[in-house]
């Protein structure tokens, strides 16, 4: 074998975004194609039965790449030597449920997968939160493995990102069809991944346009903003179930460009830890902010971006939904 195997965990691997995520993570998508990997796959006791179905089909694809594969419901096995982890698993919000009861109910779940992180992950050990709340989730995550760098935990804007794009081909498309994805760059997902998410596009670009000006502000005030926000919503109406290929389609994208590099030029959305340096975002939440990856696992804020006032004015509002979520879980930070 030419690569020592990577070892990535996968939470929720049984869930419907698992049923994704975990071939095309194999297939090579995320690490690239001479990287072995062994997946560990975390569920809960009940779900063991269904995970080993997956399993089952993961081994019937007869991947190359795919070294090993090690089903368990103990944190600590799953978390033993990890070097990446998709943190998927949580229950999902059912009717009539606040989003502090959410909170409360996922919460406990990433105290005690924070500890075994702490106590058994590998020493360059990183994790996407994928399970909602996903910012507040990953803080709580963090809190819980003191000995792990807190920029070694990150949470997902990448489906709100992603959406944002495609938006934006959509309606440029009415005016010029050969504008493709590709075309567009540096689109921003500030903030919190809930419906006070703040998807900027004043610094984006559609080709050698500015987008806001090939889309137009109107268009973005009244349809865009509320159409990327609201999307997850949409989709379960549609769909009856929440978002699973696109949402792995994202925490592939976003971990391939965290451990892979970001295309020159561009920049992606990631929620990461803020230390409050950076424009005038609350300290100690995991907010949403664009950034660079050079290619080694770390990532950079972009800096120096002018932020008009009314993006500054979501901005503050999102921050201050994430500083309340903070409050809920409190007496889940202490490490
Ligand atoms: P599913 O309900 O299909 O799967 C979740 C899986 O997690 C289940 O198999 C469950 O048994 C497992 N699980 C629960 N507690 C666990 C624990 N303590 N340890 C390990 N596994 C555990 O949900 P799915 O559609 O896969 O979504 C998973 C999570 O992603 C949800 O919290 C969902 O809200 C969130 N999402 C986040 C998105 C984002 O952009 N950040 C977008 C997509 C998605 O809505």
């Amino acid at each position: 074998m030419a690569n020592k195997p990577l070892v990535v965990t996968v939470t929720g691997a049984a869930g419907q975004i698992g049923y994704s995520l975990l071939f095309r993570i194999a297939n090579g998508d995320v690490f690239g194609p001479k990287q072995p990997i062994i997946l560990k796959l975390l569920e809960i006791t009940p779900a063991m039965k269904a995970l080993e179905g997956t399993l089952m089909e993961l081994e019937d694809c007869a991947f190359p790449l795919l070294y090993d594969m090690i089903p368990t419901d103990d944190p600590k096995v799953a978390f033993d030597g990890a070097n990446w982890a998709f943190l998927v698993g949580a229950f999902p919000r059912k009717a009539g449920m606040e989003r502090a009861d959410l909170i409360d109910r996922n919460g406990p779940i990433f105290v005690e997968q924070g500890k075994a992180i702490n106590q058994v992950a590998a020493d360059d050990f990183r994790a996407l939160i994928v399970g909602n709340p996903a910012n507040t989730n990953a803080l709580i995550c963090a809190m819980n493995a003191p000995d792990v760098p807190r920029d070694r935990f990150a949470a997902m804007t990448r489906l709100d990102h992603n959406r944002a794009i495609a938006q934006l081909v959509k309606k440029a498309r009415e005016k010029d069809p050969d504008v493709t994805v590709a075309d567009v760059k540096r689109v921003i997902i500030w903030g919190n991944h809930s419906s006070t998410m703040v998807p900027d596009i004043y610094h984006a670009r559609i080709g050698r346009k500015k987008a806001i000006n090939a889309v137009g502000k109107r268009w973005y005030k009244k349809h865009f903003i509320p159409t990327v926000a609201t999307r997850g919503g949409a989709i379960i109406k549609a769909r009856g179930a929440s978002s699973a290929a696109s949402a792995a389609n994202a925490a592939i994208n976003a971990v391939r460009d965290w451990a892979l590099g970001t295309p020159k030029g561009d920049w992606v959305s990631l929620a990461v830890y803020s230390d409050g340096s950076h424009y005038g975002i609350p300290e100690g939440v995991m907010y949403s902010v664009p950034v660079t990856h050079p290619g080694d696992g770390t990532w950079q804020i972009v800096e120096g971006l002018e932020i008009n006032d009314e993006i500054k004015e979501k901005m503050r509002i999102t921050g201050e939904e994430l500083l309340r979520e903070r409050a809920v879980v409190e007496h889940l930070l202490k490490g």
